[in-house]
């Protein structure tokens, strides 16, 4: 059966809420970090391309998926941002250790989202192998962390 491509990224951008005045930090991983640069510029370009100014985005990155969950959770914590996205890639292995990053790193930044008011966007890719992670980070599917940009944009216009 044949696979039918597309852009995973695609939305209507007539709907995207406008992010003026609104603070976001980022924070990334360091590892596989030829995916997760892009997922950050990614974000960063579709923050900016929708109202955010530049002065109002922090970037911090953290060695590994596992520390997103102190990072973020640091973010939070200072109280200085309206969302925080987080932004890694884990990509299989021969050995467990992908299932326990990946539950972990999930865990954490859920639990996140219910102890604190500011919303945490999840922005860990996990694939089978490169390709796939190229395919979401710029690639034939789009850019997650375009994707994680326009989320923490309708979480942050949310009058809750
Ligand atoms: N961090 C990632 O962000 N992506 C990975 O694919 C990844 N794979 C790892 C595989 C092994 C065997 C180990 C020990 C660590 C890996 N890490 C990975 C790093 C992890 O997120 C964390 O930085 C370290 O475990 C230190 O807390």
């Amino acid at each position: 059966m044949a696979t039918k491509l597309h852009n995973l990224s695609d939305y209507n951008p007539e709907k995207v809420p406008s992010g003026k005045g609104k603070k976001v930090g980022i924070v990334y991983a360091e590892w596989n970090y030829e995916i997760t640069y892009a997922l950050r510029d990614g974000a960063v370009k579709t923050l900016l391309a929708n109202g955010v100014n530049e002065e109002d985005i922090t970037l911090a990155s953290v060695p590994g998926s596992f520390e997103l969950i102190y990072g973020a959770s640091q973010m939070v914590k200072s109280d200085k941002y309206d969302s925080v996205i987080a932004i890694g890639c884990v990509i299989r292995g021969d050995t467990p250790h992908f299932d326990y990053i990946c539950e972990g790193v999930t865990a954490g930044l859920s639990k996140l989202n219910t102890k604190y008011d500011t919303p945490v966007i999840f922005g860990l890719i996990t694939t089978n192998d490169f390709q796939q992670a190229k395919d979401r980070s710029g690639g034939i599917h789009g850019n997650k962390g375009d994707e994680c940009a326009v989320t923490a944009l309708h979480m942050m216009a949310q009058e809750w």
